[in-house]
């Protein structure tokens, strides 16, 4: 593993309850972790058991005990490494966004392909039981013709004008604020639910120009930075919050918002899809719940029903606990996880992968470009 903070706990957390719910194919082994501060990642070995670590990621990838490359870094490392770790024939998995641009995200791909490596990308909310469940749903037909899907990934974090200016904030590590970070997740869900995007129209806006310096600490925490001098600011220069529409190559119309100045919403990450047939509805804040409208259902009963997605019937939940027994965040890794261990052993493509980091990457891009433009823009042109 590269990194070890926030997505470093969570990935390690996950690996290591994988043969504790699931009989995978292959079982992971916590080998060695890399991250440049010494004390940081000697720490990050011990909490999370690998049995090693490194200052260099360079190191890992050289390293012939190492099958896996899992990348949990700031992204503009990500395709350096994703890129030397599949050049010498490392799977390889890699938190979203992809990249910082789709020309990286393709020349990612690019390689992960010419070695013939399996390659993964983070998108962990496709894997809660009932987002896996809206997805049979809809491949059955259930909801017949989609119409609209809108999505929000509302977040309140860096709504105080005193939060640092962490690397969260800073295009050149970044790549994008709020668009990248959490839009990057609702349109993801978007394309594994209901299909393609096909055009874009969008807006972006950033509330808080200028923050004192400063470095995040753990999870979305973040301390000023200690050595600067008076008050010493920089420029926020991605977007705090951006919105766009969406035409999809099936016809359905979209909706999507994602901001950091929702106050009150920790991580409200939620989406609606209504077809002919019906609706379903979906929050992360109450995610072992789906709600499930059908307009065939008897006259004077209609209405949402809420089903708990922790029956065997759902997927994955059967590995965990009775059914009502509910599962979390984490679990979502799990999951992700084990499909993994089983692409991995069995030579198989996994999704989502690094395909879907480019699909996502373009409407990523796309939403950019209309901002700017301020016009339509059609993905398949980024
Ligand atoms: C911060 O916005 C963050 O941790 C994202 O980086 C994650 O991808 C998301 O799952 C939760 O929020």
């Amino acid at each position: 593993m590269v990194g070890y903070k926030f997505m470093g706990k969570a990935h390690a957390h996950a690996y290591r309850d994988i043969p504790f719910y699931f009989d995978s194919d292959a079982t992971p082994v916590l080998q060695g972790i890399a991250g440049r501060d010494e004390a940081g990642v000697r720490e990050a070995a011990r909490r999370y058991g690998f049995a090693s670590y490194e200052t260099d990621w360079r190191r890992l990838i050289d390293r012939q005990d190492i099958d896996v490359i899992d990348i949990v870094t700031p992204n503009n490392a990500h395709a350096e490494i994703a890129i030397a770790a599949a050049t010498a024939g490392k799977h390889v998995v890699c938190e979203k966004p992809l990249a910082m641009t789709l020309d990286e995200a393709r020349q990612m791909l690019t390689a992960a392909q010419a070695q013939g490596v399996v390659h993964m990308l983070c998108h962990n909310y496709r894997f809660a039981p009932a987002v896996q469940f809206a997805k049979r749903l809809i491949q059955e037909g259930r909801l017949g013709r989609i119409y609209h899907v809108r999505a929000q990934y509302l977040q309140d974090w860096i709504m105080d004008p005193s939060f640092p200016l962490v690397w969260r904030l800073r295009k050149e590590v970044t790549g994008s604020g709020a668009l990248g970070d959490i839009a990057a997740h609702i349109l993801d869900l978007a394309r594994f639910l209901v299909g393609e995007f096909r055009e874009i129209v969008s807006a972006v806006e950033t509330f808080i120009e200028e923050r004192p310096l400063g470095e995040m600490t753990s999870g979305l925490n973040a301390s000023l930075s200690p050595n600067i001098e008076g008050n010493q600011t920089g420029q926020v220069d991605v977007d705090d919050a951006t919105a766009f529409l969406a035409h999809f190559e099936n016809g359905a119309l979209g909706v999507f918002e994602a901001t950091r100045f929702a106050a009150g919403n920790r991580n409200g990450n939620r989406f609606e899809i209504n077809g002919e047939k019906g609706s379903i509805r979906w929050s992360l804040e109450d995610m072992n719940w789906l709600e499930v409208y059908f307009t065939d259902d008897e006259p004077g009963l209609q209405g949402f029903r809420r089903v708990n997605c922790t029956e065997e019937v759902h997927p994955y939940a059967g590995a965990y606990w009775p059914a009502g027994h509910i599962i979390g965040y984490e679990h979502t890794f799990i999951n992700l996880f084990k499909e993994l261990m089983d692409g991995i052993a069995n030579r198989r493509d996994v999704e989502p992968n690094f395909e879907d980091g480019v699909k996502n990457q373009a409407v990523l891009a796309a939403v950019e470009r209309s901002a700017m433009s301020r016009q339509w823009v059609r993905v398949a042109e980024m």
